[in-house]
């Protein structure tokens, strides 16, 4: 108690979480790595419909450092209205990564062993059932996450320009401010055809087995430099640069992981 958990590092890192947080020691634990070959194919999953996604202006959208991660708060006018076994509202969004001076990945998700640049999580609650984030994250079908892929190409993502250059105002850890406009679909891949599906858990502590995971196929491409700015900007509780804040991949158990494509 008192010790904040952290990935590496420290007392409660990654491998004691279940020492402090009892859930992140259970059977359907997130991240996972997906294995192409043991992916069951269902037709039945069609591809999300989301409203709201497009470009909302003269809002107030706070991005925050908070230690482990960068995050942006969304509006509640962003819905996944089909394509989940209820109507998913919004909350927040955040990424992990890997580190700069390594040169190393840091997706929490790997496919086929492959660990990507990084990965970002729209972090949704069913709205269907509960009134609120904080009344869902522990309930079963409480949360919906959308995760996507990063990997490095040769051109700027210049949807990602302004994200990146406000990087530098949420440096330290606590830092907050505020986005007047917010076009989250533009931040995504062209492609949302293609995902897979598992039920897992908050990938960090509580870890909560709460989450019904959609990690899409096509990742989102950034410039090299727009990842190095990302693993090297941010620092963390301790001052240190925030980096390799990715769990490692979990046990599957007895879960089935569907995909949507063949
Ligand atoms: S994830 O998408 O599975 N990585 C939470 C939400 C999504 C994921 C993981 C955790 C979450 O809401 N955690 C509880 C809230 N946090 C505060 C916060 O906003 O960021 C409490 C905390 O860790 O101690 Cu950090
Ligand atoms: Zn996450």
């Amino acid at each position: 108690a008192g010790v904040h958990w952290t990935y590496i590092e420290g007392s409660l890192d990654q491998i004691h979480w279940p020492d402090e947080y009892p859930s992140c020691g259970g059977r359907k634990q997130s991240p996972i790595d997906i294995q192409r070959r043991n992916v069951q194919f269902n037709p039945h999953m069609l591809q999300l419909e989301m409203t709201g996604y497009g470009e909302v202006k003269n809002g107030n959208f706070l991005m925050i450092n908070n230690g482990h991660s960068v995050q942006i708060n969304l509006p509640s006018t962003m819905k996944i209205t089909k394509g989940l076994p209820d109507c998913y509202t919004a909350v927040q969004m955040h990424l992990h990564w890997g580190g700069w001076d390594l040169e190393a990945s840091g997706s929490e998700h790997t496919v086929d062993g492959i660990r990507y640049m990084a990965e970002l999580h729209v972090v949704h609650y069913n709205s269907d059932k509960y009134n609120s984030f904080d009344e869902a994250k522990d309930k079963s079908d409480g949360l919906a996450v959308l995760a996507f892929f990063y990997e490095d190409g040769h051109f700027e993502n210049t949807y990602y320009s302004d994200f990146i250059n406000n990087l530098e105002k949420v440096k330290y850890a606590g830092q907050t401010m505020n986005i007047s406009t917010l076009n989250v679909r533009s931040m995504l891949p062209e492609n949302l055809a293609h995902f897979f599906r598992y039920e897992g858990s908050l990938t960090t502590p509580p870890c909560y087995e709460s989450i019904l995971w959609t990690v899409f196929d096509t990742p989102i491409t950034l410039s090299h430099n727009q990842i190095r700015k990302l693993e090297s900007t941010l620092m963390d509780l301790e001052n240190k640069t925030l980096w390799n804040d990715y769990r490692m991949a979990q046990p599957l158990n007895d879960r089935v992981v569907e995909s949507s494509f063949l």
